[in-house]
């Protein structure tokens, strides 16, 4: 783990634009609502210096089912804990919008939002 870090996302030369959401201390994902292209990878940063967060897109890890939400066809996806400094990416294959949380997070609200156009 950890390998994500540091200038990687600053020197990479593919020429397309990396899709990156920060999860902080406060508690919420920044941006709450990313927009990118079916295929697009995007990666959670855990920014934080004490908190775990999860980016977590399966209606039966949350308390309140509502607070995710998947187009038809896409299978859930989570990331588990992510520890402060670590990353973790997912790959949209499906269009539609998703809808998913932070597990420990949930219940403050922790929940945002990717549309991934065709
Ligand atoms: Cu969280």
């Amino acid at each position: 783990m950890g390998m994500l870090g540091g200038g990687l996302w600053l020197t990479g030369c593919q020429g397309t634009a990396k899709a990156i959401v920060e999860m902080d201390d406060d508690v919420r994902f920044d941006p709450a609502s990313l927009t990118v292209k079916v295929g697009e990878t995007v990666t959670w940063r855990n920014t934080s210096t004490r908190m775990v967060h999860t980016a977590t897109g399966d209606p039966t890890k949350v308390v309140d089912p509502t607070n995710v939400r998947l187009p038809a066809g896409a299978g859930p996806w989570d990331s588990g804990p992510i520890p402060g400094g670590e990353s973790w990416s997912h790959a949209f294959d499906i269009p539609g919008e998703y809808r998913y949380c932070c597990v420990p997070h949930e219940l403050a609200g922790m929940v945002a939002t990717i549309v991934v156009e065709p």
